[in-house]
Order: C-alpha cells, then structure tokens, then sequence
C-alpha cells in the first residue's frame, strides 16, 4: 500500500516535471495556466468602459480569472449623496465577472481618498459618522452579498512610518473605526473574505509592523479580518524583496491564520524607459511577486492594476514614470506577461 502510494506520487511527480519541461503552449492565456496549476486567481482591475471595446472585453475575459473595479465602488462614484447611491457602474462590473466566470474583489469600502465632499465636509458627531459608516457598508456588501467574494474593507490606514494614518474615520470614530469596518461587512454578507490593503508592507518594516499588530490584535478579539493585501506599486530600477523575502513576509500573517493576496500590482518605469533592460527589469519584479505567491499555500492570487499603458494611473500620478503594465498601449503583451505565463505553467503545485 505505502509503495504503491510512492510509486503513484512519483508518476505524478514525473508527468508534473514532463510537462514543466514542454514550452508554455503558445496560446495558453494566464488564467487557463492559473486554473490549470492551482486554482489561484490571476486578476486586473478594471473600469465599465472598458467592457464597450471588443478587444479589451476579450483580453479581460480570457486572461483574467478575477476582476477589481478601479473606481466604480469607491465612495465619491457609488454614494455621491448623503442618501444618493450609483450603482450601475458597479453593477456593470459584477455583471461582466458573472458572465465570463471571474472572481471579483470589491475595492474598496474605507479610504482616506475618493470620498464625497458630503462626507469629507460634513460634521458628524462620533455615533453619527460610525452610522455613516454601517449605512454605506451593509448597502453596498448587502448589495452584491454571495457576488463579490472578496472586500478590502479598510485601505491604506497606515502612514509610511508606521503610525495609524490622520484620517476623517481616525479622527471621527478613533481606531475602532477600523473593527467596525470589519464587523460592518461580515454582518452584512458572513460569507465574503474581508482584506485590510495596503502598498510598501512586501519589504517589512514600520508599516508592516504596524500591520502585523493590527491583525494580531483585531484577530485575538475574533473580528472576522480573513486577508492582507498587498499592493506592490513597483518602481523599476526596484527595491522589490527576493521572492524569499517575500514569501516570508507574507507567511508571517498567513501563520496567524490570514489569507493574503496581491493585490494591485504594477511595475512603473522612468521614461524614457531603456528599451532592453527596462522591460527585463520589469518582467523581473513581476515574476518575483508572482513566484511568492506561488510559494505561500495562503496566497489566493496576483491582481495586476490596469492590464494596459492605455489604463494606467502611473502617469496621472507619477509625471516622467509609466510603462506599468504587462501589456502595452496597443495590448500587445510585454516581457512581464510572458514571464507570469512562464511561471504559472512551471509552478509544481506548491499547495
Ligand atoms: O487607479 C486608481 C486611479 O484611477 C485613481 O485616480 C486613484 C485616485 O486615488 O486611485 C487609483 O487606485 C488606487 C487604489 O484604489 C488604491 N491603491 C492605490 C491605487 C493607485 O493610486
């Protein structure tokens, strides 16, 4: 029986490395790879619009198997009054995911941007603004309870040194806000995977810290917080961790029981870029993200943020930085997509 067992796992292990050694089957598309190794999610985020050009609605249907809205479920589009709700745009967006079997990671239900002037200009008393708060929460979860499989419920409450972001729900609520958030959204769908996200947590450090205390602490008075997010907005030359670095900054909240997932992820470069080891460089911090992810049973899977040079908000925000992409303006796939494709189909079912 156990040798008969050794032989079995052996010819797996044999057929697994077999076709490890085969090239990438040239049209493989990166979700038919993610599904076909282990069922982790390979993601973009995505706008409404997009859905109306044909070759966009087909690469985000074949090569994603999750979708984020960028914008659409964020306060100042969906609740632009105080009792004003838009939900046709976040609609639009799980309506395309059910329709093409994605994922979708709702983002994102606490920020300190994107938010109406109702609410930024309004004073609120404490118990008025955790009010505020519910209403927006159990609306919208309560909207697309059983749809949206995944929240980031709270995003960036963490400064870069590590202290508690000033934030109209710190200063209004104080840093219970952030268990309200939580509890706020279990109630209102029990069966939604709930994120705290935020980007520079992949290297360690203050925010990291932070963070790790944060999860401990909500975790140890049950709140239902089930993943970290990290977002890993790269720069290229980067300060990206080894994928070892990395996988061990993940496994640090994936041992306290915590999913963790990537999130947002894209790779700017300064422009002009170099044309040989720019992308290279980029297709490197990429795949360094990705092979973590693939090493971490808890890691749930890799969301690029914009899928295209065309979509990006790297230039918007970043004057003299773009090319963030794994696909460029005219969607022909970079170095990077190739590299993710590459290593999804090697990646030995490290579950
Ligand atoms: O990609 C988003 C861009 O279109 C918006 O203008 C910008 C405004 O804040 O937000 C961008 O998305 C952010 C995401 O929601 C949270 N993490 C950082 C992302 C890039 O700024």
């Amino acid at each position: 029986m156990r040798r008969s067992v050794r032989v079995g796992g052996l010819a797996v292990l044999v057929a697994v490395l077999v076709a490890a050694c085969r090239p990438v089957p040239p049209d493989a598309t990166l979700r038919s790879l993610a599904d076909l190794r282990d069922g982790r999610l390979i993601g973009t985020s995505v706008e409404p619009a997009q859905f109306g050009r044909s070759a966009d609605a087909t690469l985000i249907a074949s090569q994603f198997s999750s979708v984020t809205p960028e914008n659409v479920m964020k306060w100042e589009v969906v609740h632009p009054g105080p009792s004003t709700w838009n939900h046709a745009p976040g609609d639009a967006v799980v309506a395309f995911a059910e329709e093409h079997g994605q994922r979708v990671r709702g983002h994102t239900l606490v920020w300190h941007r994107q938010n109406p002037a109702w609410l930024t200009g309004g004073s609120y008393s404490r118990d008025e603004l955790i009010a505020v708060l519910e209403d927006h929460i159990s609306t919208l979860v309560g909207r697309y309870e059983g749809r949206v499989a995944q929240w980031d419920v709270v995003n960036e409450a963490i400064a870069d040194d590590g202290t508690l972001r000033d934030t109209i729900w710190l200063r209004g609520i104080g840093p219970d806000y952030i268990r309200l958030a939580f509890e706020f959204a279990h109630a209102a769908d029990p069966d939604a995977e709930l994120f705290i996200n935020d980007y520079l947590i992949e290297r360690g450090g203050a925010k990291a810290a932070t963070l790790l205390w944060i999860v401990a602490s909500l975790r140890a008075q049950g709140v239902p917080i089930h993943g970290v997010g990290y977002q890993v907005h790269a720069l290229v030359p980067s300060l990206m961790p080894t994928p070892e670095q990395f996988a061990d900054e993940m496994r640090r909240f994936a041992s306290r029981g915590m999913l963790v997932e990537i999130t947002e992820m894209d790779v700017a470069l300064q422009l002009p870029s170099d044309p040989t080891t720019g992308p290279q460089q980029q297709a490197d911090a990429y795949g360094s993200a990705v092979m973590a992810c693939l090493a971490v049973r808890e890691c749930t899977g890799v969301t690029t943020w914009n899928y295209s040079d065309a979509e990006s908000w790297i230039p918007g925000e970043f004057p003299g930085f773009g090319e963030a992409s794994i696909y460029d303006a005219e969607l022909r796939p970079k170095p990077a997509y190739e590299r993710i494709r590459q290593l999804l189909w090697w990646n030995l079912r490290a579950r």
